[in-house]
């Protein structure tokens, strides 16, 4: 399966964004590009780093490894290699790694000249995990506030800086991430129903069409959003639970203080000068 047919027709050359054609080559299957390489080195560096930190110790157990961000004292200076220097490093590399994967889907796109909207919904996923690392802890004065990178340990961030503001759950944006992932599941599984539905009939019969999918939505809820639009729909959904996530947290801190509980952020409601007084 490495040269499939249709390979060579779309191997093109240019459309690179940076190095020209000195880097403009396959790897078996793979695009490499200058960004193929400045991936392999931040992942290479970063998960070297984390090997590292790891065998400083304590403990080679899976879930307990962590490597943790600097302590408060440090505020947003860099911090010595073993009091949470390897995790800003390792942070550096994991951006460095996201960013270089993105602008490599980029040459893709222009190579093939299609948009460029598979790097665009990547990079929601980029900011997502840059507002926790980096926008965040700025606006906090301090890169403590960064979560640690461990299976357990980030867990017990997550815990710990959604009872640090009473519970989450009450947070306004964190309600509307959680429709919107919600409402991402429901999509995908009615699109994935649907696709499925009409393109696997019985043995012996012919795949179904378009307008099969149209008329079963319309039928049940006299409404079908189209073949295109469930696409657009799915993007729309998927990139609005990545932003309202960094939302979320983006005003945990940095706008709403630190021990108040986010259900005191609805008095608002009841403060409204209709029945306020
Ligand atoms: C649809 C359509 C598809 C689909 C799906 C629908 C033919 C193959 C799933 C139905 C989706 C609708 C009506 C939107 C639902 C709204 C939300 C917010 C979940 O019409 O066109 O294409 O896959």
């Amino acid at each position: 399966m490495a040269m499939l047919s249709f390979e060579k027709k779309y191997r093109v050359r240019g459309g690179t964004l940076v190095g020209g054609d000195l880097f403009d080559f396959w790897v078996g299957p793979f695009y490499v590009g200058f960004f193929g390489v400045t991936t392999f080195f931040f992942v290479f560096v970063g998960v070297g780093l984390i090997l590292w930190g790891a065998a400083l110790g304590p403990t080679w157990n899976i879930w307990k490894i962590s490597i943790n961000p600097p302590d408060p004292s440090y505020g947003l200076a860099l911090a010595p290699l073993q009091e949470g220097g390897i995790w800003q490093l390792v942070t550096i590399c994991a951006i460095g790694s996201f960013v270089s994967w993105a602008l490599r889907e980029v040459e893709i796109c222009r190579k093939l000249g299609i948009g460029y909207h598979v790097p665009f919904a990547f990079g929601f996923a980029i900011l997502a995990y840059v507002t926790l690392v980096v926008f965040r802890p700025i606006l906090m004065g301090s890169w403590s506030y960064g979560f640690p990178y461990g299976i357990i340990s980030h867990l017990d961030w997550v815990t710990t800086t959604g009872y640090t503001y009473g519970n989450f759950h009450y947070n306004p944006a964190h309600m509307i991430a959680i429709t919107f992932f919600f409402t991402t599941c429901l999509a995908l599984a009615l699109h994935g129903g649907l696709i499925l539905s009409a393109t696997n009939p019985p043995k012996g019969e012919v795949v179904k069409t378009p307008e099969h999918e149209n008329s079963f939505f319309r039928d049940t809820i006299g409404y079908s959003i189209g073949t295109l639009g469930i696409h657009r729909l799915g993007l729309f959904l998927a990139l609005s639970a990545g932003f309202w996530s960094a939302v979320c947290m983006i005003i945990s801190g940095p706008l709403w203080p630190e021990n108040l509980p986010w259900s005191e952020w609805w008095n608002w409601w009841l403060e409204l000068p209709i029945w306020a007084n």
